[in-house]
């Protein structure tokens, strides 16, 4: 039998695994989650990027942060706050086409009730003019200051969120051509880019940034499910085996009937061997082939082929 014992799994780095060998699923128990080293997704492109970043802001005049609809809160990088200083600032919930759109609507009531100006996204099909009008909302008060002296401004945004959220493909799409370059990966834009949407608005393209240290492996985790940290550097079966129990969960008939699971009382990589025995991943002699079931059942959730999925909640307020 391949599979090793059943486990609820921390995400480990191939590169953390001092034997050399291939890291295992740990069980999910608080002390592991507090001692072991957690996943390198702060490389040393991002400090730069953070720089020319910062020395760009003086040149615009708002701010518009993307998050991921699937995780708004652990998509929102805590260091723009700091960085961004006062700035105006619109959030968008990009990927809305694969978040639950109830779950969606909770995060934008909640949102709003922080005072976060917000709206929800689908940077492949949404509606360019209505994005344009509250771009239009965000500046107008210097703009319209600028015009009673006869000047008529071009208004300059940045384009900020983490790594493969969308921000590139959000610009062409209001932008109506293919102007930045895209890609299904982090890491894709490696430096800043003006693209002019029109003769009075600019969005600077910017490459994603992450922060050095996230507190919370909860909110790594999610990041690492959703494709937000280079994927080599991550242990894909630990990944894979979180995936699936999280949405057993919440999705049980969505990965049953996707991956043919005969078992849905298997835990952790049991269970990944499940997904891997029901489509049929198999490799010499019967065993399952779990690097390439674990690889294609993460492109599978990526690509949305498992339906919509919020995987974070909108959290408890304080009444
Ligand atoms: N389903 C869906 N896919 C999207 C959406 N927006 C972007 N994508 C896809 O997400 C992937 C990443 O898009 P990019 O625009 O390259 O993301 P980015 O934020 O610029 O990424 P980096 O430059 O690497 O930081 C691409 O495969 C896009 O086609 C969306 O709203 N819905
Ligand atoms: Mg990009």
């Amino acid at each position: 039998m391949p599979c090793r014992e059943a486990t609820v799994c921390q995400i480990q780095t191939s590169r953390q695994s001092s034997s050399g060998k291939r890291p295992t699923l740990r069980p999910a128990n608080e002390e592991i989650i507090r001692t072991e080293r957690t996943i390198n997704w702060y490389p040393g492109h991002m400090a730069r990027s953070r720089r020319l970043l910062a020395e760009q802001l003086s040149r615009t005049d708002a701010v518009i942060e993307l998050c991921d609809a699937r995780i708004p809160g652990a998509s929102r990088n805590p260091d723009l706050d700091a960085l961004l200083s006062g700035k105006p600032r619109l959030l968008v919930l990009n990927k809305a086409d694969l978040a639950e759109p109830e779950e969606t609507q909770k995060w934008l009531a909640f949102l709003r009730r922080q005072g976060v100006k917000c709206l929800s996204y689908n940077g492949l099909r949404g509606n360019v003019r209505s994005v344009l009008d509250r771009i239009s909302d965000l500046t107008r008060e210097k703009v319209e200051a600028l015009a009673r002296r006869g000047v008529k401004k071009t208004v300059r945004l940045m384009v900020a969120g983490v790594p493969n959220v969308g921000k590139s493909t959000f610009i062409n799409r209001l932008s109506g051509s293919v102007m930045a370059k895209t890609g299904d990966r982090p890491g894709v834009t490696r430096s800043n880019q003006w693209v002019r949407i029109n003769p009075y608005l600019e969005l600077l393209d910017t490459p994603g940034l992450l922060w050095p240290k996230i507190e919370n492996q909860e909110d790594a985790r999610a990041l690492a499910l959703i494709g937000t940290i280079n994927d080599q550097v991550l242990d894909q079966q630990a990944m894979a085996a979180e995936l699936l129990m999280r949405l057993r969960k919440t999705h049980p008939e969505a990965i049953r009937t996707r991956f043919h699971i005969r078992n849905m009382d298997a835990e952790g990589e049991e269970l990944l061997c499940e997904a891997c025995r029901g489509r049929g991943w198999i490799v010499a002699r019967g065993e399952v082939d779990m690097d390439r079931g674990a690889a294609v059942i993460l492109d599978e959730f990526r690509a949305g082929k498992l339906g919509a999925v919020t995987l974070e909640r909108v959290p408890e307020e304080q009444a």
